[in-house]
C-alpha cells in the first residue's frame, strides 16, 4: 500500500485531496514560480508527495508588491473588528479540515499522526482564536488602529512545526493590521500550500497573505527585499545571524527565534514517575525536532542511577514508525541532512567517551529513522552537551546541589526554555528565577500555550512570539 493510499481514520470528515503539483499562492491565486520546481517528499517513505513551485527573486518581487498592494488599499482600511472576523473564519476552517491538515503535515513533515492531530493542528486553531480576539481591542475609540502596523512582513518558517509555525507568524501579523509574504520550509511546504486554500475559502482580500515556496536562497531574497518593514524568522542560528547582519541598518524590525539547548532539571524530591515521563516528552516529542527540547538532562547525583534505568525502561515501549498510524511515538526524521547531522553528532559523543544506549527499536527499510537514545558519562565539555542536535538523543549530566544546576543549565550560548522536576514550590521559584532562558517550565514540559509569550536569551534569538508580546512585534512602538 502506498502511503497517498492512506484511508483516514472513522472519525475523519475530509479525506486527504491532493494536488499533483501547487504553484505559489500571490495575490489571493495560485501562480507558476520562475524558479526550477521541486519535489516534496513523504520521510518515511521517500516517496514523492507533489511538486512545488519555487520562487526566485522576481517572484518575491510580485508577492511584496501584492503585499504592499494590500496593505495600502484593503488590509490597512479594515477596523480591527473586521480583521478579528477573518482571523475567527480562518480558525474556524482551520477546525473543519483538521484531519486533512494533520495527515498532510505528518506525510510531509514525518511526525506521528497523534502528535499532528492532537497538538498542531488544535494549536494551530488556538493560534487564530487567540489573536482574533486581540484584533478590535487594538482599535482606539474607532478611531482606528493605535498603535500602528508595520506593514508588509517577510517570514521565514523551520519545517519542525511546518503549521504551528506559519500560525504564530501569521495570525499576530494579520490581527495588528500587517500583511505578509510568507516561506515554508523546502521539505515543507505542503501543510501551508492547503492553508492557502484556506485563505481562499475565508474570502481573506488578496495579497494579504502570500506564499512563496522555495530554499534558503528565496528565504533571502524576501528578507533582503527593500519594500518589507518587518522580519520574523525560526530557524538555525547560523542563518538567524546571517539575517540580523543583512538587515541592520535597514530600518526593518526583526524578530528571530533559533536553536537551544534547553536543561531538564530533576531534583531528588521530584515525582519520579511524572518526571521520567516529563523528560521522555521534552526530548522524544515530535523527534526531537523542537528548539525548545529538554535535549540536556541535568539529574540530582542520588538519583541518577534510577532515573537512568526507568528511562531505558520507558524508551524501550515507544513505537517507532509509520507516521500516519495512529499508535506510533516516534515517527521519522525529517530529512536526510537532518539525519546525518544526528549521526554524525551521536558519533561524536561516542567519540568523546559518552556511553550511547539506544531504544530496541525495529528501524523501518526505507525512510529517515533514529532510535531514540541517550547518552550518559557526558561531559559538560563534550560536543553532544553543548551543541543543538536536533534529534531524539539525550544527554545526561548530573548535579549535587541547586546551585550546581543553575550554573550547568546556564552553561550553553542558547537560553530558549528549561524545565524544572521537584516537589517544592519554593525551590523550584528560586531556581527558575536564575536561569537564563525564556520559558521554564515546572513539573512539565514542551507546554504551549497562545496567551504565553515565547522566545529566547542569549543566542536563543530576540522578541516574543505569543500573547500581547507576540502582538507588539507587528506594531509601531514594539514596547506596546
Ligand atoms: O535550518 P535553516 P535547517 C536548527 C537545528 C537544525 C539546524 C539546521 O539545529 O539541525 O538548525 O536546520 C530558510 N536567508 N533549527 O538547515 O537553514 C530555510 O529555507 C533566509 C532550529 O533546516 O535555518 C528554512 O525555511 N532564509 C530551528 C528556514 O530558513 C533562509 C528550526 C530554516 O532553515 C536562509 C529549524 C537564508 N540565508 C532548524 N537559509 C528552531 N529554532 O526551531 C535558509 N533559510
Amino acid at each position: 500500500m502506498s502511503f497517498l493510499d492512506y484511508a483516514p481514520a472513522p472519525e475523519s470528515t475530509s479525506v486527504l485531496n491532493l494536488q499533483k503539483s501547487y504553484g505559489l499562492f500571490i495575490d489571493g491565486q495560485f501562480v507558476k514560480g520562475h524558479g526550477k520546481p521541486f519535489a516534496t517528499i513523504s520521510p518515511a517513505s521517500e516517496e514523492r508527495i507533489a511538486e512545488v513551485a519555487n520562487a526566485n527573486a522576481k517572484d518575491v518581487d510580485a508577492a511584496v508588491a501584492a503585499a504592499r498592494r494590500a496593505y495600502d488599499r484593503t488590509w490597512s482600511k479594515l477596523s480591527g473588528a473586521d480583521r478579528g472576523k477573518y482571523l475567527f473564519r480562518i480558525a474556524r476552517l482551520i477546525q473543519e479540515r483538521a484531519r486533512e491538515l494533520a495527515v498532510a503535515e505528518s506525510l510531509d513533515n514525518g511526525k506521528p499522526i497523534k502528535e499532528s492531530r492532537d497538538v498542531d493542528v488544535p494549536l494551530v486553531a488556538a493560534w487564530f482564536f487567540y489573536y482574533a480576539g486581540w484584533a478590535d481591542k487594538l482599535d482606539y475609540a474607532g478611531l482606528g488602529p493605535n498603535p500602528r502596523a508595520l506593514g508588509v512582513a517577510a517570514q521565514v518558517i523551520p519545517w519542525n512545526f511546518p503549521l504551528l509555525m506559519l500560525a504564530w507568524k501569521i495570525a499576530p501579523a494579520l490581527a495588528a493590521g500587517n500583511t505578509v509574504v510568507i516561506k515554508p520550509a523546502e521539505t515543507t511546504p505542503l501543510s501551508a500550500l492547503i492553508f492557502a486554500e484556506i485563505l481562499q475559502q475565508a474570502d481573506l482580500p488578496a495579497g494579504v497573505v502570500n506564499i512563496v515556496t522555495g530554499a534558503g536562497d528565496t528565504g533571502e531574497a524576501l528578507v533582503n527585499h527593500p519594500d518589507v518593514n518587518k522580519v520574523a524568522f525560526t530557524g538555525s542560528t547560523a542563518v538567524g545571524r546571517a539575517i540580523a547582519k543583512s538587515v541592520a541598518g535597514t530600518g526593518k524590525k526583526v524578530t528571530l527565534e533559533l536553536g537551544g539547548k534547553a536543561a531538564n532539571i530533576v531534583f531528588d524530591d521530584a515525582p519520579i514517575d511524572q518526571a521520567v515521563e516529563g523528560i521522555v516528552n521534552g526530548i522524544f516529542f515530535n523527534q526531537g525536532h523542537v528548539c525548545c527540547a529538554g535535549s540536556r538532562l541535568l539529574v540530582q547525583e542520588s538519583i541518577h542511577d534510577e532515573v537512568v534505568e526507568r528511562l531505558k525502561a520507558r524508551m524501550s515501549t515507544l513505537r517507532l514508525g509509520d507516521p500516519l498510524d495512529k499508535n506510533t511515538d516516534i515517527g521519522a526524521i525529517n530529512s536526510r541532512e537532518q539525519l546525518d547531522r544526528i549521526r554524525e553528532l551521536s558519533d561524536i559523543g561516542e567519540a568523546e567517551g559518552a556511553e550511547r544506549w539506544s531504544a530496541p527499536c525495529e528501524i523501518p527499510e526505507k525512510g529517515f529513522w533514529f532510535a531514540p537514545t541517550i547518552f550518559t558519562n557526558v561531559s559538560t565539555s563534550s560536543r553532544i552537551a553543548r551543541d543543538e542536535i536536533f534529534g531524539p538523543v539525550l544527554s545526561v549530566l548530573t548535579f549535587r546541589t541547586p546551585a550546581e544546576a543553575i550554573t550547568k543549565a546556564n552553561n550553553t550560548p542558547y537560553g530558549l526554555s528549561a524545565g524544572i522536576w521537584s516537589d517544592k514550590g519554593s525551590k523550584i521559584l528560586a531556581v527558575a528565577d536564575q536561569l537564563r532562558a525564556g520559558v521554564v517550565w515546572a513539573n512539565t514540559f514542551n507546554r504551549f500555550d497562545p496567551s504565553s509569550p515565547f522566545g529566547g536569551y542569549k543566542e536563543s534569538g530576540y522578541g516574543r512570539e505569543g500573547g500581547r508580546h507576540g502582538l507588539a512585534a507587528y506594531l509601531e512602538g514594539g514596547s506596546w
